[in-house]
């Protein structure tokens, strides 16, 4: 795909093969787990991991970055396939999606136990309208949330007269987006040029998601602040805000 743009953007110049995949190397709990959702066991999955998690054998972050993710991630297919891969997506959503509405309790668990100290920062967690792609999003709120920033998740296909009405609401410090397809980007760089017409002082803005990755995305014409994409990033965001270098 050649520069990717979101102002000039076309349809054509895209190939599954630029899509990044995410993680190369696989954990261990990845075989099993990839099995059973593959299997649509969704009781065999989810007791699978809610065990893992109780006896402490994988974290919230090493759970979300080293297994979910990649699980999902791992699913490539051509536009020709797309109808018999769209109904499997569903499913294994739905799994991982009661997976990670059961680990909240873990989150708060590993926030007082690693990073006990507030930010004293919000953050608004969106998808920019018609992106669907919603557990990157939830994912990065938990990961915000772990590091002791105060953390919304507003929703995925979130409308940007909701984006611009609740972020004059709620005047939060950060506004994080998270796009998964690259053609979501245009609407991303439709959204924050509101935001900074509309809002008087505007938040920071975060991009995260697979789209913003991709290697021959071109972001020049986004208005944004920071790229960030791992939970390894939001710690060191954290660490500038408490050192009082990130202004
Ligand atoms: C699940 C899925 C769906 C589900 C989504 C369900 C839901 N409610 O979320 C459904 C079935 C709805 C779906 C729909 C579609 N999908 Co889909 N989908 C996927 C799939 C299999 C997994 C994506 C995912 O959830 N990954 C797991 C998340 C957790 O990983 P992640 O986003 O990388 O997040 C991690 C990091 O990136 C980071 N992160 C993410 N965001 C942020 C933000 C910040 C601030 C930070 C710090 C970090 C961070 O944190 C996470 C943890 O490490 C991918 C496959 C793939 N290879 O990507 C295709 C994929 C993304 N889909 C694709 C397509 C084409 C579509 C459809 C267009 C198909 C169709 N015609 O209906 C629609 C588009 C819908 C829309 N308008 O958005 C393509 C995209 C290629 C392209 N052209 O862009 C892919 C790559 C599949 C393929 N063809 O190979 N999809």
């Amino acid at each position: 795909m050649e520069n990717f743009d979101a102002e000039n953007f076309n349809a054509e110049n895209f190939n599954v093969e630029d899509f990044q995949i995410g993680e190369k190397k696989m954990h261990p709990f990845c075989d099993d787990f990839i099995q059973q959702i593959q299997d649509e066991n969704k009781e065999k999955a989810f007791f699978y991991i809610m065990d893992k998690l109780k006896k402490g054998e994988v974290g919230v972050v090493e759970l979300y970055s080293q297994i979910l993710a990649p699980t999902l991630n791992q699913i490539i297919y051509r536009y020709e396939e797309q109808a018999l891969r769209i109904w499997e997506e569903h499913v294994y959503t739905g799994i991982i999606l009661t997976i990670m509405e059961n680990c909240y309790p873990y989150v708060l668990k590993e926030r007082d136990k690693d990073y006990k100290k507030k930010v004293n920062k919000s953050v608004m967690i969106i998808c920019p309208s018609k992106e669907y792609h919603i557990l990157g999003a939830r994912m990065a709120t938990d990961f915000f949330t772990i590091a002791n920033f105060n953390a919304t998740f507003v929703g995925n296909d979130t409308p940007q007269d909701v984006i611009v009405a609740s972020i004059k609401k709620k005047d939060p410090d950060y506004i994080a987006i998270s796009v998964t397809n690259p053609y979501h980007l245009v609407a991303t760089k439709r959204t924050l040029e509101r935001i900074h017409e509309e809002v008087d002082e505007p938040p920071k803005v975060i991009l995260g998601g697979n789209a913003v990755h991709m290697n021959k995305v071109n972001k020049k014409n986004i208005k944004y602040d920071m790229i960030l994409k791992t939970f390894d990033d939001i710690i060191e965001l954290r660490k500038k805000i408490l050192e009082g270098s990130e202004n």
